[in-house]
This record gives structure tokens, sequence and C-alpha cells, in this order.
């Protein structure tokens, strides 16, 4: 394993709460509804754009463009306003650890996130210094479960995906995963992260050695 390829909401940081809360903010003050639980996975790693469409398409609510992008843009006002203090106490459990065994080891670490806001949230947790790269989702043709950010972030290190182990939350992401050539290491339940080559319940259960014997096979 030469290099890791890191989701950021649900892996790294405890942000990807925010996110389904900043939704249902948003459709309460458009159009006085709630958005069910079941929602939240559907637009789990699932970019902005494509979450307003999955949310919209649920509700079978159609709106013009404008109003589509206005509506973006508050969301993502309000997840801003969500992370104002976000510190690195947001890093979820075994995540530095995870990141020290990985230097250890001379395993490059590189952000793979669908979030516009990743260098942002990476800045206030603090661990700018320790990613080697960040994809940039704007400059990648399909968001997950497309396996584009997953290559980019690679590339990025200079690795091809085969090469690297990719760690996801999502079911889209661990799709994309799957269809870059990296092994896909899953944080969540087995129900939906079936396709996962390697799970483990939550992050403080990643372990180094577990994830390398897996590359290995
Ligand atoms: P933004 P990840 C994803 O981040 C989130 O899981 C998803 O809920 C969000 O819609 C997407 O980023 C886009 O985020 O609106 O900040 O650009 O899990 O891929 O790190
Ligand atoms: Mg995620």
């Amino acid at each position: 394993m030469k290099g890791v390829l890191f989701d950021l909401d649900g892996v790294i940081a405890d942000t990807s709460v925010y996110h389904f809360q900043a939704w249902r903010k948003l459709i309460k003050i458009h159009f006085n509804l709630e958005l069910p639980d079941e929602l939240e996975k559907q637009t789990k790693g699932v970019s902005r754009t494509d979450s307003l469409k999955a949310i919209l398409k649920f509700l079978n609510i159609s709106v013009s463009q404008e109003k589509f992008n206005e509506m973006t843009t508050e969301k993502n006002n309000i997840f801003r306003n969500l992370l104002a203090s976000l510190t690195p106490a947001n890093i979820l459990p075994g995540i530095s650890e995870l990141i020290s065994a990985l230097k250890k080891n001379n395993v490059k670490l590189s952000l793979a996130s669908a979030s516009l806001n990743g260098p942002f949230i990476l800045e206030k947790l603090q661990l700018t210094d320790a990613f080697d790269a960040i994809a940039d989702p704007s400059t990648v043709a399909a968001g997950k479960p497309a396996p584009d950010i997953f290559i980019a972030a690679a590339e990025a290190i200079n690795l091809k995906p085969q090469d690297c182990v990719g760690i996801e939350d999502s079911i889209a992401g661990i799709t994309a995963i799957n269809e870059s050539g990296a092994l896909s290491v899953g944080v969540g339940s087995k129900t939906d992260l079936k396709d996962a080559k390697l799970l483990f319940p939550k992050t403080a259960a990643l372990n180094y050695d577990q994830i390398e014997t897996a590359w290995e096979k």
C-alpha cells in the first residue's frame, strides 16, 4: 500500500451530520417540509448539486435553474455557519492515530472528498500539512459514485489507484473506490456498505495493520 485516498465528511471529521442538518433547514425554509432520515444515506458523499437534485426528486418538486442555484448557495451558507466552531476536537476517533501510522510507514495521503469545502475543513482541523495532496472536486467530470475523484486523488500523489486504499463512509463512495481500482475500506454498517472489501464499524476501529494485510491479499 503506497497511498491512502481519504474521504473527508464522515471519515476524517464528523461533518456529515452538518450537511444533512443544512439540507433539512433549507427545505424547511423554502417548502416548510421535513426530510426523512432515509434521505441522508442518498446524499452522503454526493455532490451539492446532485444532492439537491435527489432531494427535489424525492419531494416531487421542480424549481427554476435560478432558484436551484440560489438554494445550493444558501445550503452552503447554512453549512458554513454550522462549521464555524469546528476545531481539531471534531476529528473522528482513531483518525489521528491512523494518520501517524501511515506516515511512519511512508504511505502518502491524498484527499478524495466531494466537498468544495474540503481545504477549508482540513484547515480548521489543522490537518492540511498531514496531506500530500487534495484532489479538487470542481475539476472532475463526474462526482461519486463515479470513480473520478479517487483517480484524481491517486494521480495527485503520483500513484495508480491500484497502489492505493480508499476509505469511505458512503454507499456512493464505496462504489467510486471499487470502480477506480483502489481497495475499498468502509466505515459504517454492513447493510449499507456491503461492497466494501474491508469494513470497520466506526473510525475508532480503523487499524493500519489490518488495512495493510487486506491490501497485500
Ligand atoms: P459541499 P465527502 C461530501 O463530502 C458530503 O458527504 C456530501 O454530503 C456533500 O454534499 C458533498 O461532500 C459536497 O459538499 O457542499 O461542501 O461541496 O463525504 O465526499 O467528504
Ligand atoms: Mg463521506
